[in-house]
């Protein structure tokens, strides 16, 4: 996938063209497409469908919006004849769950997990300097083995729709950008960087992804944010050395540009950037530690989602939350619960965020089967006891984190990898399968991030079987919530002062954040004494919260559920949606926002 995993860039050696727009669609519930040659002929009776976007909430009916199954996108692509002595490739940033691309009718590519890019290879099959009917065969399914995990329910009448084992909704389509991709044929298709710091220097360690590059000149370049090279380095892997540098910092980001070229004799035959923070990351002891110093971690678990788009790439409404996350003086987010755009990524670079970035493993417990029986389900065998979890899911999951790893290895924001949002690791039976994913996380990773995964309250300290594996804790608790909530908020705190004593005990030297805690609240719903579900009780519950994380000093770091209230499946626990937000879904502050604010004001970034 390397090639798929670099981000487009148009150099002087590259072009790019945007697809994105309105394409043709069609839902193909009895799955006619392919028989009927819709790749070849054309998608009969097609509607408009705008790209990047869900195709969900653009329409007004309920089947179409819950729709469940096989759909196609269209569109007439025009291939330039002048990029025939080289690579053209279409590149899908995203489409959720998976694809398959064909081409003039001809199939060129399929892809598996609805998150990450890939490619469309189209020299074999392209009309050059002329239209090209481009079409996509997308699909929305889940099973217990996709990632993220999920069923089907089918209705008295037949139809089915989806059956989420997580809580939000399944939105689908070409969710991201789209974009026809001109490159040389011996190209630059990627490039690893590590960083160590030592005195006064930076060592960037490189080692580009070549293709047919034999007899080429490699060269990488640094260069600083004025445009002044600082360091460079000749052939396919090295070592560039950047004295007294500008380091990467929390909300103090400082961003080099990195310049990979290939070579004909003095020929330039391919070039390619990306941009570079200067930092190292580790765990040591009981802190996080940035460029060596402890960090405090303060922002939020979040969801790309807004109203109409969906899950649809959405350049306002990202700004939007970043804006938001600054005013509150927040310096982080997990990309729960699957791995986001790369533009918001680059934008952590830009802005100094730290990433903990999620592969779309969520789901993983038995449970959660149709979210809201989570509470009611009776315990059995868990989901790591199913051997086909072990066949099945287990490859997809690290082909999952693979394709996580090599998109974003570079990105200075990225802190740490979470490979699993509440997976039920009270088995024993968990402990191969995660110890698996750990391994392929590490082994991809050229920079050996910190890994870890969020901890659900049904597997406490004590019941969970992997911490071992992880490098720091993640908890996601809702005691005050769905534990002893409303009048019994005191036992609420009581229990998790409990748990965190036992935690203590039990990996005592481990750092600890907490990913998620909050309360579902109505904006606007006001109550004295408080009640669940108003504002008043978000603020109660919040209080409580950190009281309890500032009695532990190896708490370092704090992400309520949610930056946003966010749409989710239809069912008793929710009302349009989960309201956990401390912004409501149109990004508008709840009280919470305020107390959280002034909270994380007067909490520095370093702990030193
Ligand atoms: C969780 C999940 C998250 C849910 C949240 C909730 O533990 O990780 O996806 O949305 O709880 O609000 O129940």
């Amino acid at each position: 996938m390397a090639f798929a995993a670099q981000y487009p860039r148009i150099t002087r050696t590259r072009r790019i063209e945007d697809l994105c727009g309105t394409w043709e669609f069609r839902f193909d519930p009895e799955r006619d497409g392919e028989r009927d040659g819709w790749a070849a002929h054309g998608l009969p009776d097609p509607i408009d469908m705008p790209v990047p976007a869900s195709f969900n909430d653009v329409f007004t009916d309920k089947a179409s919006r819950e729709y469940y199954g096989d759909f196609w996108y269209a569109k007439c692509v025009f291939v330039p004849g002048e990029w025939e002595s080289g690579n053209v490739d279409i590149r899908f940033d995203a489409a959720t769950h998976r694809a398959t691309v064909f081409v003039n009718g001809s199939e060129v590519a399929s892809h598996e997990g609805g998150f990450t890019p890939f490619c469309a290879h189209l020299n074999g099959c392209v009309r050059w300097n002329d239209w090209n009917y481009v079409a996509v065969r997308v699909n929305n399914e889940l099973t217990e083995h996709t990632l993220p995990a999920g069923g089907v329910a089918t209705l008295r009448d037949g139809t089915r729709i989806a059956a989420p084992y997580f809580d939000f909704f399944n939105y689908a389509g070409l969710q991201r950008k789209v974009r026809l991709l001109s490159t040389p044929e011996r190209r630059v298709a990627g490039i690893k960087t590590s960083v160590e710091l030592i005195k006064n220097r930076a060592q960037v360690r490189y080692e580009l992804d070549l293709e047919d590059a034999v007899g080429l000149r490699a060269e990488v370049v640094l260069v600083d944010g004025d445009g002044q090279p600082v360091a460079d380095s000749q052939g396919e892997q090295g070592v560039l050395t950047v004295k007294d540098p500008r380091l990467w910092g929390l909300r103090r980001p400082y961003l080099y540009t990195l310049w990979a070229r290939l070579y004909d004799g003095t020929e330039l035959v391919d070039e390619w950037y990306d941009t570079l923070g200067l930092r190292t990351i580790e765990v040591s002891g009981r802190n996080i530690l940035l460029n060596g110093r402890p960090v405090y971690l303060k922002g939020f678990g979040r969801h790309e989602d807004s109203p109409v788009h969906g899950r649809g790439f959405d350049p306002v409404v990202n700004k939007r939350d970043f804006e938001l996350l600054k005013w509150m003086g927040a310096n982080s987010f997990r990309t729960s619960h699957y791995p986001y755009s790369e533009e918001q990524l680059y934008e952590a670079d830009r802005e100094g965020f730290f990433v903990i970035d999620e592969v779309a493993a969520v789901g993983m417990l038995r449970s959660t089967k149709n979210f809201a029986d989570a509470v009611t389900a009776p315990r059995g065998e868990t989901y790591f006891d199913d051997p086909a979890v072990r066949e099945k899911t287990l490859p997809a999951h690290i082909a999952a984190v693979q394709e996580l790893v090599e998109r974003d290895r570079n990105h200075a924001c990225v802190c740490a990898w979470s490979l699993f949002n509440e997976p039920d690791f009270s088995s024993e039976a968990a402990v191969p399968y995660a110890q698996k994913v750990f391994d392929a996380c590490l082994d991809a990773d050229p920079q050996k991030r910190p890994r870890s995964y969020t901890n659900v309250t049904r597997c406490r300290a004590g019941i969970d079987k992997c911490t071992h594996l992880a490098d720091f804790m993640m908890l996601n608790r809702y005691d005050g919530w769905y534990v002893c909530g409303g009048p019994r908020i005191e036992d609420a705190k009581a229990i998790l002062i409990e748990e965190m004593h036992k935690w203590e005990e039990l990996e005592p030297n481990k750092p600890f954040l907490f990913t998620e805690y909050g309360t579902d609240t109505m904006a606007g719903v006001h109550k004295l004494p408080s009640v669940m579900w108003s504002e008043e009780y978000q603020l109660e519950f919040f209080r409580a919260q950190h009281e309890v994380f500032d009695m532990f000093d190896w708490v370092v770091g704090e992400q309520p559920w949610n930056l946003c209230d966010f749409q989710t499946g239809e069912g008793v626990m929710r009302v349009d949606g989960n309201k956990k937000g401390a912004f409501t879904r149109d990004r508008q502050p709840k009280a919470i926002a305020f107390l959280l604010r002034d909270r994380w004001l007067r909490k520095l970034d370093y702990l030193d």
